[in-house]
C-alpha cells in the first residue's frame, strides 16, 4: 500500500564548515540542504549518492560515510520517503553550481535552519557531533512536522 522512494543525501564537511546547496527547482526549491536524490534501477545507494553529488554541485568522492537513516512521509500522500544520509570531508573537486543546486560553505555555528528542511534541526546535532541516527518525520504539508522520532544507534 506504501510507495516507497529510496533516496540519498550527502554532506560534505571540514573541520569548521559544512557544504550546503540551494535547491534550484523541484521539491525543496528555496532550501539548502546537501547533495542528493533518487536512487536508480542498477546503482547501489552508495554509487547513487556519489553520481548525484558529483551531478549536483562537481565533487567526486570515494569516502562516503553512512551516518543516518530517515524516513519521512507526508500526510494524505502514500509515498514514504527513505532518506540515505552520507558525509565525507574526503573529496576532490571544487564546489561548482549545477542547475539543481548552487553550493555555498556555511559555518558550523552558522547553519542556515531557518531555510531548510524543518527536520534538519532535530538531527543536524547528531551529524555534528559524529553520531549515527535513524529518524522518522511525519509532516503536514512541507513546513510543519506533526510527529518524530529520533534515535542514535551504534549500526545503521
Ligand atoms: O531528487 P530530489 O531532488 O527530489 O531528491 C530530494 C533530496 O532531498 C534528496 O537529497 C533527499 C533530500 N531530502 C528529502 N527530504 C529531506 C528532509 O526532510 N531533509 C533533508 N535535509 N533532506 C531531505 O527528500
Amino acid at each position: 500500500k506504501m510507495l516507497k522512494k529510496v533516496l540519498t543525501l550527502v554532506l560534505v564537511t571540514e573541520p569548521r564548515r559544512v557544504l550546503l546547496g540551494l535547491k534550484k527547482r523541484g521539491f525543496g526549491e528555496g532550501r539548502w540542504n546537501g547533495f542528493g536524490g533518487k536512487v536508480e534501477k542498477g546503482e547501489t545507494i552508495v554509487e547513487a549518492a556519489k553520481r548525484e553529488l558529483e551531478e549536483e554541485c562537481g565533487l567526486v568522492s570515494d569516502e562516503l560515510k553512512r551516518i543516518g537513516l530517515l524516513n519521512f512521509e507526508f500526510v494524505e500522500d502514500p509515498v514514504l520517503l527513505e532518506v540515505h544520509v552520507f558525509t565525507t570531508s574526503l573529496y576532490k573537486g571544487i564546489p561548482t553550481e549545477s542547475s539543481e543546486m548552487k553550493p555555498e560553505w556555511f559555518d558550523l555555528s552558522n547553519i542556515p535552519f531557518h531555510q531548510m528542511w524543518p527536520d534538519d534541526r532535530y538531527w543536524f546535532p547528531l551529524f555534528l557531533k559524529g553520531s549515527k541516527f535513524t529518524g522518522y518525520f511525519l509532516f503536514q504539508g512541507h513546513n510543519d512536522i506533526i510527529k518524530h522520532t529520533l534515535t542514535e544507534v551504534d549500526t545503521l
